[in-house]
């Protein structure tokens, strides 16, 4: 096992991720919220790095997160941060009751099968041409077709081009719409997601809902989403959440001229 030479009792942990929002930031929370010391990869998606071939040699899908621990990678946000919570010390992440951890397991698949790509179409849709606009058509093919997926191929291809159909950015609105009226549902039953503590299931759905009262007042507001509002107050000062959102953010500028026109969508 080799040790990391700033912490030789703590072995190798290194953390590739983009900016503190959506499966990083989800990984980024979980990991601050351990305490765990690891070592912090930017990956720039603004510069396709994450489908460079070092990149893609540690995930064969070119997307982040991905952990190194030891040598070995983990991939998968939502199995990164199990992971996280199995393997080191620190305040627990799940609850120990198994009821609670099937709900927090719940809440983890919701987000990554609905409320994720739900936000992602329509992020992609605001914020790709912001990125691929500045490439000449042969760069860009250049890029497309260093990624591994097909479907990533056909997002980033119709994302830049053409875009998505009012029809479907208006169904990923309403799945949007319905997660944020599950969560409200379920913080008027539970002060966090899962129970009776924090949990993944909070990292989870910060991850995807932390720019929405800013971005999207009219979704969530204290007057319709009170619940969501004041989870989102107690998840903000938690001191891990506050290291994870600090995280450095050098593509800021591009996500916010995209982000008003995304805001239009979300309401
Ligand atoms: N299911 C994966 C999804 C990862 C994912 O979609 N990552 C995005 C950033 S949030 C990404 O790398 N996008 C860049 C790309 O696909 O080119 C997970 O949860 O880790």
């Amino acid at each position: 096992m080799l040790a990391d030479p700033l912490y030789p009792e703590t072995p190798m942990l290194e953390l590739y991720h983009a900016e503190p929002a959506a499966n990083s930031l989800k990984t980024l929370i979980a990991i601050k919220e351990k305490g765990v010391p690891f070592t912090s990869h930017f990956v720039n998606l603004h510069k396709f790095e994450q489908h460079e071939p070092a990149f893609v040699k540690i995930n064969p899908n070119g997307q982040v997160p991905a952990l190194l621990h030891d040598g070995k990678v983990i991939t998968e946000s939502t199995v990164i941060n199990e992971y996280l919570d199995e393997v080191f010390e620190g305040p627990a992440l799940r609850p120990a009751d198994p009821y609670w951890r099937a709900r927090m397991r719940v809440w983890t698949k919701f987000v990554d099968e609905y409320f994720c790509p739900a936000l992602s179409f329509i992020a992609w849709h605001h914020m790709i041409r912001n990125i691929t606009d500045r490439l000449t058509p042969e760069e860009f093919e250049a890029k497309i077709a260093r990624i591994p997926l097909k479907e990533q191929q056909d997002k980033w291809r119709t994302s830049a081009r053409q875009g998505y159909t009012q029809e479907q950015l208006d169904d990923w609105s309403r799945q949007v719409r319905t997660s944020i009226a599950r969560m409200e549902k379920q913080l008027g039953e539970t002060p966090w997601l899962a129970g009776a503590a924090f949990s993944l299931a909070d990292a989870s759905c910060f991850a995807m809902a932390a720019g929405m009262p800013r971005m999207s007042p009219s979704l969530v507001n204290a007057k319709d989403t009170p619940k969501l509002m004041a989870w989102h107050e107690r998840m903000s000062a938690r001191p891990g959440v506050r290291a994870a959102l600090e995280m450095p953010n050098p593509v800021r500028e591009t996500m916010e001229a995209g982000r008003s026109k995304m805001a239009s969508v979300l309401s």
